[in-house]
């Protein structure tokens, strides 16, 4: 495991992951409404708000729109990804090479696991080849780890998130990025999963647009059980003025604040 505490996409040991990579995994969909978000550059924009550590793409938009920000915002290359015309049983192909990644900046590399698919042998062993490649380059690996696939379809339970959590662990990733699993309780017993204060750092995944405070309270719950943060999309870039936000997560996640002081 990499000592992510001093690293370039942590700070204080916390981690924000301003993800955008939903333009590959979801379309176009999630510009609607504020189709201005369709221009990357917004997004790296709000990137460099000193909350962010770190904003995770694809390699196009790595290519095209990291070189102007490279000094303002650490660089999570996600290595692959799928989009939702794909119909087949959850599956994510490897469009990145480790050494290609590093080229464009990466400070980490990113990689979907969905655990639980009829693909999640070829993926481990998809992801063994860029967790070593990426141990060679010293950089940390992120794992989407997104238990998927017959009957687990989004399954959020805190049993199967745990699982999510400790199968990172077990397979080297430094951090997991875990769906909510709902509750304080359940967010410690995946961060337990993970191997503890010393194991693999837990993060939340975003999930759809909810309310500042909803969203706030559940930053919260995880921070208050031991994890280090998240990675989130469309709770930031779908507003207006992520800036608000932004803010007040910076008091919740790095400043410990309660949710009320934040949103004062
Ligand atoms: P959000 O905060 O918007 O949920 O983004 C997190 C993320 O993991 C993205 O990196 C990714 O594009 C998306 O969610 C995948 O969501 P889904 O669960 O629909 O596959």
């Amino acid at each position: 495991m990499l000592a992510l505490d001093d690293s370039a996409i942590a700070r204080d040991g916390k981690i924000l992951i301003l993800a955008y990579d939903h333009g590959l995994e979801h379309g176009p969909t999630d510009f609607e409404g504020l189709e201005e978000r369709m221009d990357p550059q917004t997004v790296f924009d709000v990137a460099t708000h000193d909350a962010v550590t770190s904003i995770a793409v694809q390699k196009g938009i790595a290519e095209g729109y990291y070189p102007s920000y490279e000094d303002d915002v650490a660089l999570v290359a996600k290595l692959n990804g799928t989009s939702n015309l794909w119909m087949g049983e959850p599956d994510s192909a490897v469009n990145c090479s480790v050494e290609y990644a590093a080229d464009l900046g990466a400070d980490a590399i990113g990689f979907t696991l969905y655990g639980g698919s009829n693909h999640e042998i070829e993926m481990a062993e998809e992801f063994r080849d860029a967790h070593e490649a990426a141990r060679e380059y010293d950089l940390p690996s992120v794992m989407w780890s997104y238990p998927r696939g017959q009957g687990l379809k989004n399954d959020t339970s805190a049993g199967t998130i745990a699982y999510a959590a400790r199968q990172a662990l077990e397979l080297g990733a430094d951090v997991a990025k875990v769906k909510y699993p709902g509750s304080r309780d359940a967010m410690e017993h995946a961060v337990r999963a993970a191997g503890g204060p010393n194991g693999t750092k837990v993060i939340m995944s975003g999930g759809s647009k909810v309310s500042d405070e909803a969203f706030l309270e559940s930053v919260k719950s995880v921070i208050d059980a031991g994890g280090a943060g998240l990675a989130v999309g469309r709770n930031i870039w779908q507003r207006e003025n992520p800036t608000e936000l932004l803010d007040a997560l910076e008091q919740v996640i790095f400043e410990e604040a309660s949710v009320d002081a934040a949103l004062d």
